[in-house]
């Protein structure tokens, strides 16, 4: 893995990829006596080319910076720190456990695995088979606060065996509030983020058309052909008005309903009162842009439809998610017998894709662990986290009394702060895993320092399927740790060792990871401890390539020998437009109240709506204390239309107080002359601990949009997420 250069004496350059965030770019690493000195791009990467981001860039300083913590600490009863081993405080945290489990039930210990856990690439198998293991079903992670609509809604509809089209070699994208220049997330056929102007602009280049919905003129939208500057939360109802047009005007494959779909005439139904001009009047998008939308959408060939954060953290998220499968189905954007499937996955278990529907699946309700809080259920696999603080705060029965937090920041990232506040006090035991002092690790009674990436192996296991070639990469732990630090994955195995637990890696959890994803399976070794290739080697157990030839080479490689293509289906499953209460939920909306400026009723009266957004500098709140991120801002401003500002009689610059449904905030303004008068745009994960900062320091640490928003003034009936985007606040000058 690694090359000599004569840069600097002793310096050798090492091939791995950043996980900062989930976008793996592949990089070099200038080594010096076991510490990285620097990081670039690694420009022979056949997938990413060289591209990294200003996030990544950080790495050698992330390794040593002063706010890392590199002992493991342990709150004393005065609540000061002190610095303890790993062992000592893994021994006192099993013991702990143990009690509590005999006392309280094991249902009582939880887990929460935050954004960090999907970077390490065995945490989420291992943390689930110890769950499985101890058999508490109080297992959450950060899916549900983000976008759950996503497979509740492929639950509910059924999935095409065969995939979805991509990106590449597609004439339309239809993209619904998501910002992939900036958040280099995207969902299957939306543009590829690896390296994602280049990718967008040679999608350009080839004649790709694309329509984006967003209430900002985003980086994407100022790509696209057709900009529909929607009212936030308004989604539903421009993609039932697209949808209406596609039908009424016959821009659907007939052919492929016939045969594979179920529920075309009660969608037309459904959706008949959807016309350009309520849907104008509704989401204050132009009627005839819409109609013209849903034509340049079904006069294309090939392409999909997807969403982004945004409109699935707004009211109705899964309606919106369903409407997309709609589309895509309608227009049969999927690859059909014959047509090649560019990535099955390298790291994903063989297996044929078939031309063939796989029948919608039960992933929640009362055939499922329920929760205590609001009628919730499990969904897709986890419980509900929006309903998290309330399971540690309601006595009784399943209380849950111990969090593993590994890799998430509940305090910042949680709806409705005050409630995390009293549910992380409540605790009796809080674990973290971090790598700096956050809002949930300060409330903490063990923060176990975590590795960052270059100190541990990891392949791209969550990725696996993300890639639009079939490309994979093993990175090896290329500096020394920095401390006595724990990666998660170990951290559930020397829990489940001094409890005698054995880690049993369960299968996919759902038909879907079936599909598209990674099988686990196998027994983790108890008695004696596994090296993290050997766990992998176990996670991706059935890979098309084995774990060890990835290994041997050198950086990321693309694997042509896979080569899959669709083969004839012989399943007799259905795709189901409308599958029960979609249809009425359609026209629920369509019955809603509307003001005579088309704003629903039922959110009373507000100033303006407040809306999620991703920096670029920053990945929800880390990044914040290096100082090449603070040159680019300390705050996460508060973006509003200038003519906004006016009427406030304010200028950029100028601090506002925004009240919403769980509280009040004060904020930064900046002037964005892009962004749709009444909406106002803040990025969430900033500010700190409303015991440590009272709103005064805002320019400097930022402020919590969770401090605003409340877990039960409104909520998603299936995956219980509060409404966390198209909130109603109100503005005032301060
Ligand atoms: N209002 C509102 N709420 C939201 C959202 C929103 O848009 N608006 N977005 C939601 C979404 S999409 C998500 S994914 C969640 C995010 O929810 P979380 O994952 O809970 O929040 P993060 O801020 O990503 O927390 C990451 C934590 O990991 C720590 N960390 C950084 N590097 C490492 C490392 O290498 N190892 C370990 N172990 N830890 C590390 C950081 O210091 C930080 O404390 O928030 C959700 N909440
Ligand atoms: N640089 C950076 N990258 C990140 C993160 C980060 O914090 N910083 N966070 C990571 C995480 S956890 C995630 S989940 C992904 C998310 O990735 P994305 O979903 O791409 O996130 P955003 O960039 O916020 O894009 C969401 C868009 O939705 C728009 N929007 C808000 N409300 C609505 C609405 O009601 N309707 C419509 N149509 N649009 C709406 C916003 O204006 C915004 O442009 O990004 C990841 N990548
Ligand atoms: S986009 Fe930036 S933070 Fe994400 S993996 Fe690439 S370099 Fe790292
Ligand atoms: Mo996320």
């Amino acid at each position: 893995m690694t090359t000599k250069r004569s840069i600097q004496p002793g310096v050798e350059t090492k091939k791995t990829y950043c996980r900062f965030c989930h976008n793996y770019c592949a990089m070099e690493v200038d080594v010096l006596d076991g510490k990285p000195i620097a990081v670039r791009g690694d420009t022979s990467d056949p997938v990413y080319g060289g591209y990294t981001c200003i996030k990544g860039r950080q790495l050698p300083q992330a390794y040593d910076h002063e706010s890392r913590i590199t002992q493991p600490l342990k709150k004393l009863a005065d609540g000061s720190w002190q610095e303890i081993s790993s062992g000592q405080a893994l021994d006192e945290i099993a013991e702990k456990v143990k009690t509590i489990i005999e006392k309280d039930g094991a249902r009582s210990i939880a887990t929460y695995c935050g954004t960090y856990s999907f970077q390490e690439s065995a945490a989420l198998a291992v943390s689930r088979a110890f769950h499985e293991g101890i058999g508490s079903p109080s297992y959450y992670t950060s899916v549900s606060i983000d976008q759950p609509a996503k497979g509740i809604a492929l639950s509910r509809f059924g999935v095409w065996a065969g995939g979805p089209h991509s990106f590449e070699g597609a004439d339309v994208a239809l993209i619904v509030g998501c910002n992939t220049l900036i958040s280099h997330y995207t969902p299957y056929g939306g543009i590829p983020p690896f390296s994602p102007r280049k990718a967008l602009n040679k999608g350009l280049k080839d004649g790709i058309k694309m329509i984006v919905i967003d209430p900002r003129k985003t980086e994407v939208a100022r790509k696209a052909h057709i900009h529909l500057q929607a009212r936030p939360g308004e989604d539903p109802a421009v993609l039932c008005g697209i949808i209406k047009v596609i039908l009424d005007e016959n821009l659907y494959d007939a052919e492929f309903c016939e045969q594979f779909v179920d529920g075309l005439e009660e969608l037309r139904d459904a959706v008949k009162n959807f016309t350009p001009e309520y849907v104008e009047l509704r989401a204050g998008v132009p009627g005839e842009l819409v109609v013209e939308a849903a034509r340049v959408w079904g006069n294309g060939k090939r392409g999909t439809a997807t969403a982004g954060t945004g409109p699935n953290m707004a009211p109705r998220g899964n309606v919106m998610e369903h409407l997309l499968h709609v589309l895509n189905t309608l227009c049969s954007r999927f690859n059909k017998e014959g047509d090649k499937v560019p990535n099955p996955g390298v790291l994903s278990p063989m297996g044929n894709r078939k031309a063939e529907v796989i029948a919608p699946w039960s992933a929640f309700g009362k055939d499922f662990p329920q929760s205590r809080i609001r009628g919730l259920s499990e969904c897709c696999g986890e419980m509900p986290t929006a309903a998290l603080n309330d399971e540690i705060l309601k006595p009784g029965e399943g209380q849950v009394k111990v969090l593993f937090n590994i890799g998430g920041n509940p305090m910042v990232a949680f709806p409705n702060q005050s409630k995390t506040v009293r549910a992380m006090k409540a605790l009796e035991l809080l674990v973290c895993i971090d790598v700096k002092m956050s809002a949930t690790a300060v409330m903490a009674d063990y923060i176990l320092p975590g590795k960052i990436c270059l100190e541990r192996d990891d392949a791209p296991v969550m990725a696996d399927t993300w890639f639009d070639v079939p490309y994979t990469h093993y990175a090896e732990a290329i500096v020394e740790p920095n401390g006595d630090l724990i990666e998660e994955w170990e951290f559930y195995w020397e829990i489940a060792h001094r409890l005698g637990i054995e880690l049993k890696l369960g299968g996919s959890i759902l038909p879907m990871d079936a599909a598209f994803g990674v099988a686990t399976g196998g027994v983790i070794p108890t008695d004696h401890k596994p090296t993290k290739f050997e766990v992998l080697e176990l996670v991706t157990s059935g890979t098309k390539v084995p774990l060890r030839e990835i290994r041997s080479k050198k950086g990321g490689f693309i694997y042509e020998s896979i080569d899959c293509v669709v083969e004839k289906g012989d399943s007799t499953a259905r795709l189901q437009l409308t599958p029960p209460g979609i249809a009425d939920e359609i026209r629920e909306i369509r019955g809603e109240h509307l003001s005579i400026t088309g704003i629903p009723e039922k959110d009373g009266a507000y100033t303006h709506l407040l809306t999620s957004r991703r920096l670029n500098h920053v990945y929800n709140s880390s990044g914040q204390q290096f100082d090449a991120v603070k040159e680019k801002g300390t705050t996460n401003h508060a973006y509003m239309h200038p003519d906004d500002l006016l009427k406030l009689e304010i200028d950029s610059g100028d601090l506002v107080q925004i009240s919403g449904p769980g509280g009040i905030i004060t904020a930064v303004t900046k002037a964005e002359g892009t962004i749709q008068q009444g909406v106002c745009s803040l990025a969430h994960g900033w500010g700190f601990h409303p015991d440590y900062d009272d709103n005064e320091n805002v320019r400097e640490i930022g402020a919590s949009s969770n401090r605003i928003i409340s877990d039960e003034a409104e909520y998603d009936p299936i995956s219980g997420m509060a409404r966390q985007s198209a909130i109603p606040v109100n503005i005032a000058a301060l």
